[in-house]
């Protein structure tokens, strides 16, 4: 029988006035800055190239710009666009009858970190158009497109594109699958509903070229990247608490000449060990010490875990910063077989 809810749940909870209020807002610009997250991963540079080339598209009066504080990074230099990917120009100018904002995959402000740089961007001086799908997103754009339901931006951009009746090119939808994939881990993950596969059907439809973003995305691994991810599979320890736990320190980073993001995909595989209730690797970078947590488990929720140290995220994905350092200990055993006495030393490392 036919689940009545069915249709409901899989319904992308865009409305359609907020679909038009965002193509009024972006119909008013002269120019249109496509914003996302710093750090940028394959969601947050496939919705900025794929939401980019779509307006540009739309609106081929208006002045397209795309802008990151970071560099693309290497993986995505395939996507169409890519190399059109600037810092943003000085805060000055922008103003507020000719620029719109359109932030990508940003779940706060200070993630695009222009947040003190460019603060008319958030204070309502200059109107924006917000995509995102990060449940506890504060909505701090002029028209909010926020969709948790939503396995990544990319698939609120689709969304936002269909309702409108924008077309989608073979390009745009290369990039926005990239991003679809990328936050279901190849359709993995557990955000992978029903609506996922209807969208990565649709962007097929339309001409995405699946397997350029299989092989750059999930096929591609530089050497530095293997080692480091040896060094983090070499290190993963068990716990009583039912935790497998992996750490990163500066210098592996340095032995292996991996930078930050090569750490990215490393923890899926500390979490693949059968039995464990949840996996974590901490990384030690510039003063500060990340933990990037996951479960497979629906009683454990890693968010609360990364809440006790400041952090948060999702219930199986979440993550934490905090300024310090890693300090390596090793506790080694010694068992005295022939009298059955446990004695315990921990040489310092
Ligand atoms: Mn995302």
């Amino acid at each position: 029988m036919k689940d009545p809810l069915s249709q409901a749940r899989n319904s992308m909870p865009l409305t359609k006035a907020d679909a038009v209020r965002a193509e009024v807002i972006l119909q008013s610009a002269r120019r249109i800055h496509c914003i996302c997250h710093r750090n940028p991963d394959g969601d947050a540079m496939g919705a900025l190239m794929g939401m980019g080339l779509l307006l540009e598209q739309q609106f081929a009066d208006k002045e397209v710009q795309f802008h990151c504080v970071d560099a693309v990074p290497e993986t995505f230099h395939f996507l169409p666009g890519a190399l059109r990917v600037t810092a943003p120009p000085a805060s000055e100018a922008f103003h507020p009858a000719e620029d719109v904002c359109v932030f990508l995959d940003s779940a706060e402000p200070k993630l695009t970190e222009l947040h003190e740089t460019h603060k008319p961007l958030f204070d309502g001086t200059i109107r924006s158009v917000m995509l995102d799908h990060h449940p506890g997103n504060p909505r701090y754009g002029t028209v909010n497109l926020l969709v948790p339901e939503a396995c990544s931006t990319c698939e609120v951009a689709v969304g936002l594109a269909d309702m409108l009746e924008w077309p989608l090119t073979a390009d745009i939808a290369t990039c926005l699958l990239t991003g679809v994939y990328t936050d279901t881990g190849g359709l993995l993950h557990s955000n992978t509903t029903g609506q996922v596969y209807r969208t990565v059907a649709r962007l097929l439809r339309a001409g995405a070229r699946r397997q350029e973003v299989v092989h750059a995305v999930f096929r591609t691994a530089k050497m530095s990247t293997l080692r480091l991810w040896g060094r983090v599979l070499e290190k993963v320890s068990l716990t009583e608490e039912g935790g497998a736990i992996s750490a990163v320190t500066e210098g592996d980073f340095r032995a292996t000449g991996a930078d930050y993001s090569e750490l990215t995909g490393a923890i899926d595989y500390v979490n693949a060990i059968p039995g464990m209730k949840f996996s974590l690797i901490l990384s030690e970078r510039a003063g500060k010490v990340r933990g990037s947590l996951r479960t497979l488990r629906e009683d454990v929720d890693v968010s609360k875990m990364a809440g006790k140290f400041h952090g948060g995220g999702h219930r199986k994905a979440a993550g934490f910063a905090m300024p310090g350092h890693l300090k390596p200990e090793v506790r080694w055993k010694v068992v005295d077989e022939g009298q059955g006495n446990e004695e315990q030393a921990q040489p310092s490392v």
